[in-house]
């Protein structure tokens, strides 16, 4: 696949240098404008002070483009240029009618994989969404997991998800998941309350880079989550989130709203839902995971 990587992350991957995969579509749809062009631009000094370079990935003119200066970061970032959210389902007419698109986790891994990028941090991955059972809404990020060898920090699943059973579709794909110094899954927005346990707990860098280097020299090929819960000081209890996301789920029903749109819909309803609170949180967490994945980069490349 034709891709442009920027010469400093190109000069860093030839070199064995620590690189760190950084998503769009949360600039576009997840976070609102100006706090997101904020964030992106945090999330790469964040990568960088940790010693690491940051590849924001996103497709430009139907080319995916690994790493954006500060012009595109911006043309994502402002709400008028209507950037298409774009999934592993997109990509094919991204491509073809040469448009501007934010990639989801599915896409950034996928885009990372093939720029040789080990190490990705996002927010909260997408997941099977509640009442599944009958919408069939499971994220296309849980598939892309399953077959793309790249490591993915998350703050867990939104809690906006049916969270125990987006840890079943994970062990069925042979998915690895961490627990970073945590027993319980993490909820995005809440370090705990998902009374769901983390299948492992690793609690270094160094151990997390291992375990990449063991499972990908083994052909175990696929991704592995790592899961890595707000800090306490910017977190939401579960328990306080609780109606804004009975509200939201609620709203996105009444309004019909489905397909790509639900997450995004969701993640507003309960910013409005908690008078912006969410949003405060939903920038610490990104951060947050921004800096563990440095750290495992860093550990990844000291094979
Ligand atoms: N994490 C955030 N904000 C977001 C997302 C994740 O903090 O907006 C995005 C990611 O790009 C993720 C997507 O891949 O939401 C999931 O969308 P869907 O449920 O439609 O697959
Ligand atoms: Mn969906």
């Amino acid at each position: 696949m034709k891709i442009k990587i920027q010469d400093e992350i190109k000069d860093a991957l030839v070199s064995g240098q620590p690189v760190v995969a950084l998503e769009s579509t949360i600039i576009s749809h997840g976070l609102p404008y100006p706090d997101n062009l904020a964030t992106a631009n945090a999330l790469e000094e964040a990568v960088r002070q940790k010693g690491a370079v940051p590849a924001t990935i996103a497709i430009f003119d139907g080319l995916p483009h690994i790493g954006l200066d500060a012009e595109k970061l911006a043309l994502l970032a402002d709400p008028n240029s209507k950037i298409e959210k774009v999934s592993r389902r997109d990509i094919p007419y991204l491509l073809s009618s040469r448009t501007h698109g934010a990639t989801t986790v599915a896409a950034t891994m996928l885009f990372a994989k093939t720029a040789g990028i080990a190490v990705f941090a996002t927010g909260g991955i997408g997941g099977v969404h509640r009442g599944a059972s009958a919408s069939f809404d499971i994220s296309a990020d849980l598939p892309e997991l399953a077959r793309t060898s790249v490591c993915v920090v998350c703050a867990g699943p939104k809690a906006i998800l049916d969270i125990p059973l987006t840890l079943e579709v994970l062990e069925t794909s042979g998915v690895p998941v961490i627990g970073y110094q945590c027993d319980e899954v993490p909820a995005f927005w809440s370090q705990g309350g998902t009374g769901t346990s983390v299948p492992l707990r690793l609690d270094t860098a160094d151990e997390i880079a291992s375990l990449l280097r063991h499972k990908w020299q083994a052909g175990l090929e696929g991704g592995v989550l790592v899961t890595n819960p707000v800090p306490k000081a910017d977190e939401i209890p579960a328990l306080e989130l609780q109606a804004a996301i009975t509200s939201a789920l609620e709203q996105a029903e009444i309004r019909g709203i489905t397909g790509k749109k639900v997450t995004p819909y969701l993640l507003d309803h309960i910013r409005e839902e908690t008078d912006g609170r969410s949003l405060n949180t939903n920038k610490a967490l990104v951060l947050n995971n921004a800096r563990l994945a440095a750290d495992i980069a860093l550990s990844y490349s000291k094979k």
